[in-house]
């Protein structure tokens, strides 16, 4: 299966960055950084990647705490299936995100995260992981787009 990331940065006031996706695939949501995990590569050092060069955030990969992996099922289009690996980046101090040719980075509240501009599926993971929990979900898009099916998994 096709391995990709989804990086969360939380700054020390409890906000998190999420980003505009200007071009490509989930064009016009709000989400985290990421993207696939290139060959050779690791899961951590892909996240670290991404990161930078869609928001010019540049962590090391200790940094890095794994919350979650979802695995993504698309009906009308099996090569997008693929595992996205979450992490979320804690506490984080420095350079705000700059906009990049793929993504413009904004501070949210965690009150004010724009889920109805975000994938269909993070409402039922993500206020999840906010709360301190590790998930493993599966979700069917039907050959519509639309989200079909959510099955959680266990995590130990
Ligand atoms: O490089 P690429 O365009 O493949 O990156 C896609 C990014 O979007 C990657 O970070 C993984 C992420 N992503 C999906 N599906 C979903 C989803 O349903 N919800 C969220 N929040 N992110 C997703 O590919």
């Amino acid at each position: 299966m096709r391995q990709s990331t989804l990086i969360f940065v939380m700054n020390p006031k409890e906000e998190i960055l999420l980003a505009m996706k200007k071009r490509g695939f989930g064009e016009g949501k709000w989400n985290g950084a990421g993207g696939k995990v290139e060959a050779g590569e690791t899961v951590e050092a892909a996240a670290v990647r991404e990161l930078r060069e869609e928001t010019g955030i540049d962590v090391p990969e200790s940094k890095l705490e794994s919350v979650g992996i979802l695995h993504f099922t698309f009906e009308g289009k099996p090569d997008w299936n693929q595992d996205v690996n979450v992490f979320f980046v804690r506490d984080y101090v420095g350079p705000d995100g700059i906009e990049t040719e793929e993504m413009r980075p904004e501070w949210f509240t965690l009150d004010k995260i724009p889920f109805d501009d975000m994938w269909a599926d993070d409402p039922y993971w993500l206020p999840r992981v906010l709360e301190g929990d590790k998930v493993d979900f599966s979700f069917t898009f039907d050959a519509d787009g639309d989200l079909a099916e959510v099955v959680e998994g266990y995590v130990g």
